[in-house]
Order: C-alpha cells, then sequence, then structure tokens
C-alpha cells in the first residue's frame, strides 16, 4: 500500500503551493483560536461559525447569533466575548450557535474551507485528532495561521507534533522541507512547550495582555477529546 502524504505549511500565505493535494487540512492556531474552538465544542456548544471579518460578525450578531471576535489579542468593542478558551467553557453556551472572528485563526479556517475535509487541530486536542488521522489513509496537510501570514513556532510545533505521529505509524511519509523542520522543532520543545515558547512573539504578545493562564492552557496537550469539523460553513463535534 502507497504512504500519504502528511505536510506542514507555515502560513496561510504558503498554502497556495499545496492546495488541491491534500482530502484532509488541519488548520492550527495553538495561541489561541484553535484552542478555543476546541474548548467550545467540548463544553457542548452545537457550533462555532467561523468568518474572517469583523463585518460579518456583526452582521451574524444582529441577527441573534452570540459573536466573539478578537484583533491585536484583544476583545472587540461590542462583541459578547473574545477569543480565551475560558470564555468558551461557560455552560450557558451549551447548544448554542456562536459567531467567531480572530486575527488569524478563523481566516486560515476561511482559507481551506474548500478542501474535502477541514478539521481544527490544537494541542489540546492532539492525541484524539493523531488518532483519528491515523484511521483515514487520506493525505494530510497541516496548515498553520501563524500570525498576519508569518511564521510562528507554537503553531509549527503542533503540525509537526501531528506530522511526527503520522510518520511513526508507518502510513505517512512528508516530502517537504517545512514539515521537516516542523518536526525538528516538535522534538526540540515536547519536553516543555511553555518554557520553549517563552520568547516566541505570540506569547510575548499575550503575556503583555496579562493572558498567562491562556497560554498555559493552551500549551497542555491532551485535554480534550474532541474533532471540530467543518460542515456547511459550521464547525461541529465530528463524530467519530
Ligand atoms: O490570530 C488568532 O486567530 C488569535 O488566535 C490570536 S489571539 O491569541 O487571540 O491573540
Amino acid at each position: 500500500m502507497d504512504k500519504k502524504l502528511v505536510e506542514v505549511c507555515f502560513t496561510p500565505d504558503d498554502y497556495e503551493y499545496f492546495k488541491g493535494r491534500f482530502e484532509i487540512v488541519v488548520v492550527i492556531d495553538v495561541l489561541r483560536a484553535t484552542s478555543a474552538i476546541c474548548s467550545a465544542i467540548d463544553n457542548g456548544v452545537s457550533s462555532v461559525i467561523p468568518v474572517s471579518t469583523l463585518e460579518e460578525a456583526r452582521i451574524l450578531q444582529s441577527k441573534g447569533y452570540l459573536a466573539g471576535a478578537e484583533r491585536q489579542g484583544q476583545i472587540v468593542e461590542g462583541f459578547d466575548f473574545g477569543n480565551s478558551p475560558y470564555s468558551y467553557m461557560d455552560p450557558k453556551l451549551k447548544g448554542k450557535d456562536i459567531v467567531l472572528s480572530t486575527t488569524n485563526g478563523t481566516r486560515a479556517i476561511n482559507i481551506a474551507k474548500d478542501a474535502p475535509v477541514v478539521v481544527i487541530g490544537s494541542l489540546i486536542n492532539l492525541e484524539t485528532l493523531v488518532n483519528w488521522l491515523k484511521k483515514q489513509d487520506k493525505n494530510v496537510l497541516c496548515l498553520c495561521s501563524g500570525w498576519k501570514d508569518n511564521f510562528n513556532l507554537e503553531d509549527t510545533i503542533c503540525g509537526g507534533a501531528i506530522a511526527d505521529e503520522l510518520i511513526a505509524s508507518g502510513y505517512f511519509t512528508s516530502n517537504e522541507d517545512s514539515s521537516v523542520a516542523a518536526k525538528y522543532l516538535y522534538h526540540s520543545s515536547s519536553h516543555n512547550y511553555f518554557g520553549f515558547l517563552k520568547s516566541s512573539s505570540h506569547r510575548r504578545r499575550l503575556k503583555k495582555l496579562n493572558l498567562n493562564e491562556d497560554i498555559k492552557y493552551c500549551l497542555t496537550p491532551n485535554q480534550v477529546e474532541v474533532i471540530p469539523i467543518l460542515q456547511n460553513d459550521k464547525i461541529v463535534p465530528l463524530d467519530y
């Protein structure tokens, strides 16, 4: 049997190069969008509707949806919440459809939305996601959201972890240097993500905003067993 491909794409800007060759795209925004989405789905939120612009979010909010929005790490005025995973753990959100717009994460999800399958990856659902991917017999692309089309460490490390685990299963291989680099970063950091990422740009940005608890939560692997999946423009729990 031919091995399947698993590759890591560093930024949404690089997606064009990979587009069309992968049946499954895993969108990753460890700090914090895809971690927040995993928390929301784990908490029983019915769906998260990812929108790229604040205008789209405002329109949906005016139609009665609860809406979260983040820019520069902060809650955008007029929205119900920002992008902290803790906001999405509120039991009152169970069963609700929620709109979310963030600087990079929701944009990356929308950039990938024409792929046959788009799932949401983070460190907090890593093991569950990897176990599911191993059984799919499909080519997998890990799309890192990065920061404003720039490379970031935390998403790359998570992509490297996924690629490494899939390759270790014996059913996957990778060809691209981006994937090799991501695996090296994963190996260098997996003993202590929090310490390794001390100097990462987004960790510093969030720390300045006193969001250390969010950082710790997002960098603690395997806290939830959900696989959020994009279906008809809404992110819902995959029944795996
Ligand atoms: O860029 C994003 O999508 C966000 O995750 C950034 S932040 O962590 O909310 O600042």
